[in-house]
């Protein structure tokens, strides 16, 4: 039976594409609902997310609904990314071998350590009423270390895990795009992490990859126009 489409909630910021990109890679059905921040922690969006953020999803295959990138990442390549016998997985790797706890650190490496600190970072550049000179160069700094972490591990190989693409290579692409965005005058990731940047031109040049960044280039020159 054909599957049903799945529910995107999402918005111009960087989390729900880390979604998108996994729905495209896997050739799932989906349709997005972006949720102005000004009604994400309002009814109805609150009852689907008790948390007040995006993303989220709705499953009607399974009668799923979840939030928290992260936890939806492993929810959609541990339903959806199954393979008969030993036939090698798309994008995630078999339960219980090396690579499914590795790819599981670079995810919460990702949604602990890149999210909030690139965060963080964009928020005391842009949002934050007062400037705050300190707290700004802080997260720079933790931005500086997460970016420096994935280069030196970069630069001896192609892909975060098991030498080749998954999941957890595109949950970092969309929180590198507020650099160039937002963080320009402190950091080029061309220039101070050669391997990321290199990464990140491998993985936007996958034609699912390249079709949700350029969905969400529209939608944020849209927002900001
Ligand atoms: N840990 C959450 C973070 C979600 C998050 O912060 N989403 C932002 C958009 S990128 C949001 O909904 N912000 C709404 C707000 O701050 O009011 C996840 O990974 O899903």
């Amino acid at each position: 039976m054909p599957l049903k489409p799945i529910t995107l909630y999402s918005h111009a910021g960087p989390n729900g594409w880390k979604v998108a990109f996994i729905l495209e890679e896997l050739g799932l059905p989906y349709t997005t609902k972006f949720i102005p921040f000004s009604v994400v922690r309002k009814e109805p969006y609150i009852s689907i997310n008790p948390n007040g953020r995006v993303p989220a999803i709705e499953d009607p295959n399974t009668n799923t609904t979840l939030w928290e990138s992260g936890a939806i990442l492993e929810y959609l390549v541990e339903t959806y990314d199954r393979q008969e016998g030993n036939k090698e997985r798309k994008i995630s790797f078999a339960p219980g071998t090396p690579e499914y706890f590795e790819a599981k650190q670079w995810l919460h490496f990702q949604t602990s350590g890149q999210g909030p600190y690139f965060g963080q970072a964009v928020w005391f550049t842009v949002y934050h009423p007062e400037k705050l000179p300190s707290a700004r160069e802080r997260y720079i700094k933790e931005v500086r270390r997460v970016s420096g972490v994935l280069d030196g591990v970069l630069a001896s190989r192609q892909y975060l895990v098991g030498g080749r693409f998954s999941y957890v290579d595109a949950a970092f692409i969309t929180w590198f795009s507020v650099i160039p965005q937002f963080l320009s005058d402190a950091i080029d990731v061309e220039r101070d992490f050669p391997n990321v940047s290199v990464w990140l031109g491998r993985l936007q040049s996958r034609p699912a990859i390249a079709k949700v960044v350029k969905e969400r280039a529209d939608v944020v020159a849209s927002q900001f126009s």
